[in-house]
């Protein structure tokens, strides 16, 4: 239990032992250290309790796999999810310093690139709070996703070095390590009775090291486990090898180590096909499922029944080698057949698909696997073997389908077909893109096993994006309708009855006004651009990816500055565009496109005729941490990607949580926000996902023609190539201007249909600035939205994901003192 005082004589006997300083003596990171510290030994006592309560009643496991967790900050949401935030802030207030400037020391653990890696933070967050047993299992990279430079309009990356200074909240597990071996090849040995042994040789090898993170469920004292891989040389192997005289194979283990879990892949929707990356998924794969059966063989000797206690959830393919892996151990360890291997495997796995785009589905040349991997290839091409002959058996003499559907076609392994052939259930993350998974991109594979697919409607948790990230709404909503939605989101509907309240209005538009004049500081203290709190945000911030149509924002930002000074007279609310977006690094367009953003900022904020009217601001290093502020300031949400290549998008949902409107396209979430807002409290425009697969499918959509017969679009385009944003340059933004006319290559010209969806857009914009006009209706939209998103908790999420899925039992911990 809390208690302050202790607390307080914890945070300086910390900084005594850590730092040998006093507490007046120590900086403000070694102080956000020993505050972490003390915080640790609160959570201790309930992780304890969780596990051995979970030892005692033995629940059913998920085992959440991903290469991916983008946490944020731990130390200000373990303290709400203790309950211990305001006793805490008290105690550093007695002690002299502000809770929420010891919150900024804290790095955020950037283990993650966007929505897939949040995603995964916001469902353990909402394991542990319903009390079901679950393990994230991923990887520590010592470099997490880049830190963010802007230097003259252009990204810079830099190395995140979130450990610089260590971080409290792990825990290290030296005795849980594992082996995990790479390359060489596999003899195969006849056992006297008859069976074939397979034993890899001549391999390299790593030893994986847990490193335990505490997840706390909010006010239930369960702490669940994220359990994250390092890797380290193995020392007695390489003392074996120097003996033999083989220093050369010793130095390469040593760096195979090291560069392993070196860094996050900084690609979202695309992947980079570098061997590398097999490595770091096998890695964190095998030492996860190897803990797994470990785990399970302590209380359970028939290791046929795995899948009753256990089950793998794969984020999408980067994890799927953990089929291969599971089949291997079953039969090769465990010495179970094929087809008893089979039946645990595939009632083990079950894939989550994130995205249609066809950049993103994982493939790996048949050389490369093999070689990395030979005892996991032969297993594959087992799986594939077999498979094949079950799509002959639904399909004879279908040579179409196989081509299709195989594991390893065209010298390639497919990652997805291994998901879906051997996994118990594929879900996408939103209706319409479960739909178009049915219907278009897995269409034979939801033909043949149409009981697999599911949908599972992405979620966020409100406890980080609420509670934390907008203390002053979170108050006012308690206020009103209790506290309950902090876990029963649904309840928040009860708001509903406030939305044509006056005082309930101005106290709501009140609050947002305070968060704007929040963000504006901020954005004064990092970028010096002044913005006025009164003026419209407008707000997208998510990765940089050309379907995401960040260009189509900047574009629109363009005209509107054009009208702007063509009419200098005209009626114009003022607006504030607001962007964040971190762009792979070797992205060129998406890099070239925030250069765009800032070049246009650099010209529309400093030009004085137009009175401030419209303001530019691009926010450098877009995270987790300055989201939570970003959120909770906006009055607009952009959520503009082309129909049908959003998956769900989860930003969309933590805007409309904040009282922020949707501006967007069907596609994604959206539309379900749409269904539970309803269509006059968002601002819907462009083209359907149907209409854009008719396209992409039959042609007829010829971009030139709008920039020929429209002079709005015309001068935009024209001042990408004029100069008028690049100092005379006339080449700088030609990358740009030809891939949405693109007569060069062969690329089709305005892949996605930024000149089609233009002017619906604008007109979209219009009816926004309108609607902001008219203060009570604003302030009725935003408080609808925030009442109307009760769907979109991850509680709800996750919950669908136990009952349809995973089927795991709810467990209660019993504490000291209950
Ligand atoms: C992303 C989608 C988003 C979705 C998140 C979480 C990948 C591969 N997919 O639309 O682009 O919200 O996953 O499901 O990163």
């Amino acid at each position: 239990m809390f208690n302050k005082e202790t607390f307080k004589k914890s945070v300086k006997d910390n900084v005594k032992t850590l730092y040998r300083r006093t507490l007046e003596e120590a900086t403000p990171q070694q102080v956000f250290q020993a505050v972490s510290y003390a915080v640790k030994d609160v959570i201790i006592d309930d992780w304890l309790a969780t596990q051995k309560t979970y030892e005692k009643e033995d629940p059913k496991t998920v085992y959440y796999m991903s290469m991916e967790f983008l946490m944020g900050r731990a130390l200000g949401n373990n303290l709400l999810n203790l309950m211990a935030y305001d006793q805490v802030r008290e105690a550093l207030e007695e002690l002299g310093f502000d809770l929420n400037a010891i919150e900024d020391q804290e790095p955020d653990p950037a283990l993650g690139n966007g929505g897939l890696g949040r995603l995964a933070a916001c469902f353990l967050d909402s394991l542990a709070t319903l009390g079901y047993s679950a393990y994230g299992c991923g990887i520590r990279y010592r470099y997490g996703m880049f830190k963010q430079k802007i230097e003259n309009g252009y990204q810079i990356e830099v190395p995140d070095q979130w450990l610089k200074d260590g971080y409290p909240f792990e825990l290290r597990r030296p005795e849980y390590a594992k082996e995990v071996k790479f390359g060489g090849y596999v003899r195969v040995e006849m056992e006297p009775n008859g069976k074939m042994k397979f034993i890899q040789e001549n391999y390299q090898s790593v030893l994986a090291i847990p490193f335990d993170m505490p997840i706390v469920g909010y006010n239930n004292h369960v702490v669940n486990t994220l359990r994250i891989w390092d890797a380290e040389a193995i020392n007695n192997f390489q003392l074996d090898k120097f003996d033999k005289g083989e220093y050369h194979q010793a130095v390469e283990q040593e760096n195979l180590a090291k560069t392993i879990v070196e860094v996050l892949y900084p690609n979202d929707n695309h992947y980079a096909g570098k061997e590398l990356r097999l490595k770091q998924q096998y890695f964190f794969i095998s030492a996860s499922v190897q803990a797994a059966i470990e785990k399970y063989k302590k209380k359970h000797s028939d290791i046929h029944k795995f899948y009753e206690k256990v089950t793998f959830q794969l984020n999408d393919t980067h994890p799927t080698v953990a089929i291969a892996e599971l089949m291997r151990i079953l039969m090769d360890e465990e010495g179970l057949e094929w087809d008893e291997a089979w039946e645990v495997t595939t009632k083990t796995c079950a894939y989550t698909n994130h995205t249609i785009m066809a950049e993103a589905l994982e493939k790996w040349p048949i050389e490369l696997f093999s070689k990395l991997l030979p005892r996991i290839y032969q297993i594959i091409e087992e799986i594939n073997r077999r498979f094949i002959m079950e799509i002959q058996q639904k399909y004879p003499g279908n040579q179409d389908k196989i081509k299709k559907m195989a594991i390893i076609y065209d010298g390639q392994v497919k990652m997805a077909h291994l998901a879906i052939a051997s996994g118990y259930s594929v879900n996408g993350v939103a209706k319409l893109h479960t739909e178009i998974l049915k219907n278009q991109e897995l269409k034979d594979f939801y033909e043949m096993m149409p009981w697999k697919f599911n949908n599972k409607t992405n979620g966020i948790t409100q406890r980080r994006f609420l509670l934390h990230g907008n203390q002053m709404l979170a108050a006012w909503v308690t206020d009103h309708i209790g506290n309950e939605w902090i876990t029963d989101l649904p309840q928040i509907s009860r708001l509903k009855v406030y939305a044509d309240d006056e005082k309930a209005q101005q106290e709501f538009m009140n609050i947002k006004y305070q968060n704007k004049q929040r963000l504006a500081k901020y954005i004064y203290e990092h970028n010096g651009i002044e913005v006025n709190p009164r003026s419209i945000f407008d707000v997208q911030v998510k990765r940089l990816h050309e379907y995401k149509r960040q260009l189509l924002n900047i574009l629109h930002v363009m005209y509107l500055y054009n009208q702007l000074k063509e009419h200098p007279d005209m009626d114009f609310y003022p607006r504030t565009f607001i962007f964040g977006a971190k762009a792979a690094a070797g992205y060129r367009r998406a890099k070239l496109t925030i250069k765009l953003i800032n070049a246009v900022a650099d010209v529309v904020n400093n030009d004085t005729s137009i009175g401030g009217k419209i303001k530019v601001v691009f926010i450098e290093d877009y995270r987790v941490s300055n989201a939570e502020m970003i959120f909770a300031a906006a009055d607009v949400s952009e959520q503009i990607s082309t129909a049908s290549k959003e998956a769900s998008g989860t930003s969309n949902m933590k805007f409309m949580l904040n009282g922020a409107v949707t501006l967007g396209t069907l596609d994604g979430a959206n539309v379900e926000i749409v269904e539970e807002v309803g269509e006059e409290n968002a601002f819907i425009f462009g083209l359907r996902s149907d209409e854009v697969i008719q396209y992409e499918k039959n042609g007829g959509y010829y971009p030139m023609d709008i920039f020929n017969n429209d002079q709005d679009i015309r001068k935009v385009l024209m001042q990408l190539i004029n100069g008028t944003y690049a100092n005379g340059d006339m080449e700088m933004f030609r990358d740009i201007y030809d891939s949405l006319l693109n007569t060069k290559s062969s690329e089709r010209a305005d892949t996605y249909f930024i000149l089609k969806d233009f002017k619906p857009y604008a007109d979209a914009h219009r009816q926004v600035e309108a609607a902001y006009r008219d203060e009570k209706r604003w302030a009725k939209m935003a408080i609808l939205n925030t009442a109307s998103c009760g769907k979109f908790t991850s509680d709800r999420t996750i919950q669908q994901y136990v009952d349809e899925i995973w089927h795991l039992d709810k467990v209660q911990i019993e504490t000291e003192g209950q």
